[in-house]
């Protein structure tokens, strides 16, 4: 057994359904306060009160304590950076346009195929110990990088080897429909077959992923494209998620509602059909801040989204592309700053609203007996520090199901 002691202020949003409106910025507060874990959580104390059973302890150093980070939406395992979109960005090259020449994600598709597969593993596996560094405890990954048979089984094959083999927990969603590859130039509804007769089936029967997702966007899969696939997939078994309007409203997010999909993601240029649609089917929006930041372009509208009732997680997006960051924290303060969510409403997002995007929120993103013990211990005396002090990593230390994560020269418990 482990005591977390010490802690000034543990907050957390409670329960295992999505918060949204008013309830997204109602964290509960413990003072002064104590949590006694194994690999779930036994107690939490307050007000100086502790357990009297023995236990290997933790000082908090009278920080902040809150439910390990949730980070819902990724792409981290790829074959190689794009940094040489870097100077097309910065002259105004669209993400877009990159994308037509065959660029974008494209390049990544090249890069991933020809990467060797314990290769792809070993830097995979060194994102997500940045990751944990930083507080991350569970998150998701994408798959999209292969667009074949061959090359989409073997990403997906890491990402379960992954989950396997070290603390984060990684949920595996498929994204065989992230861009119409070489093979396909131009007749992407004959891909869409290919997805539905060979690919989608092979996923399901190794068993690779929980969620399927699609790029809903100009220049990638139109709505009925879109709409096509997600029939199959719900079939099949598979969770829905969608990328919808990241660059256009083509009817992302209205199909994201009208299929029930778990969460819409980007939404950066949502229109008012898209925003109703999404309430009405109380689909999590996924917010990605950090990608309209490191391309320029506009923020989601979070504050329209939680006046509406939708519940707003937020995410990374880390890939090579369009975020190359996977620093949780940042993405926090970006949508402190840019999305003016309040620090509490930021908190609910990156930890129970994520886990239900993911549909881990009975064990995760929330500290309460019973859940997985995930903890971040931060040095910063409550949530506003935490959002105002961006750009460092605030997070000392992090506990995954009841293990502490240490670098690894350090004395560790759980070695990566
Ligand atoms: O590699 O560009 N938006 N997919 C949709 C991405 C960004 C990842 C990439
Ligand atoms: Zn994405």
């Amino acid at each position: 057994m482990l005591l977390i002691r010490n802690i000034g202020k543990l907050i957390t949003p409670e329960g295992s359904s999505p918060r949204c409106g008013k309830a997204q910025g109602e964290v509960r507060v413990y003072e002064n306060a104590a949590v006694l874990v194994d690999d779930t959580i036994l107690g939490i104390y307050e007000n100086g009160e502790l357990p009297h059973a023995p236990a290997y302890e933790i000082d908090a150093g009278g920080g902040v304590v809150t439910p390990g980070l949730v980070d819902c939406h990724t792409h981290l395992v790829f074959g190689g950076w794009r940094e040489r979109d870097l100077a097309k960005t910065i002259r105004g090259v669209s993400y877009q346009e990159i994308l037509a020449s065959g660029g974008g994600i494209l390049d990544t598709v090249r890069s991933t195929r020809a990467a060797d597969e314990e290769k792809l593993y070993e830097r995979s596996k060194a994102f997500l110990e940045e990751m944990a560094l930083l507080g991350v405890t569970c998150c998701e990954v994408k798959s999209g990088y292969g667009l074949d048979l061959d090359n989409e089984l073997k990403q997906l094959r890491v990402i379960k080897r992954l989950n396997d083999t070290q603390p984060v927990e990684v949920v595996s969603t498929f994204m065989g429909a992230h861009a119409v590859p070489p093979e396909y130039a131009g007749n992407g509804d004959a891909y869409v077959d290919f997805l539905i007769d060979t690919l989608l089936p092979a996923v399901a029967e190794g068993g690779l992923a929980e969620f399927c997702d699609v790029f809903t966007d100009t220049g990638v899969f139109s709505a009925a494209q879109s709409r096509r696939l997600m029939e199959a997939a719900k079939k099949l078994g598979f969770r829905l998620k969608i990328h919808a309007d990241e660059i256009d409203a083509i009817g992302g997010s209205e199909l994201a509602g009208e299929m029930g999909a778990v969460s819409a993601e980007h939404l950066i240029v949502i229109d008012e059909k898209g925003l109703g649609a999404l309430a009405a089917a109380g689909t999590v929006a996924e917010l990605l801040p950090a990608t309209s930041q490191y391309l320029g372009k506009p923020f989601a509208p979070a504050r329209a989204m939680i006046e509406r009732g939708i519940p707003v997680a937020i995410g990374t997006d880390f890939n090579p592309g369009s975020c190359p960051s996977l620093n949780l924290q940042l993405a926090m303060s970006l949508a402190c700053n840019k999305y003016r969510m309040t620090p509490e409403e930021i908190l609910t997002a990156v930890t129970l609203n994520a886990a239900v995007a993911l549909g881990h929120a009975e064990t995760k993103g929330s500290i309460e007996v019973g859940k997985d013990a995930d903890l971040a211990i931060w040095d910063a005396d409550d949530l506003d520090n935490i959002c105002y002090r961006f750009g460092s990593n605030l997070v000392t230390k992090v506990i995954n199901g009841g293990k502490i994560i240490r670098r690894k020269h350090e004395p560790y418990e759980f070695e990566f």
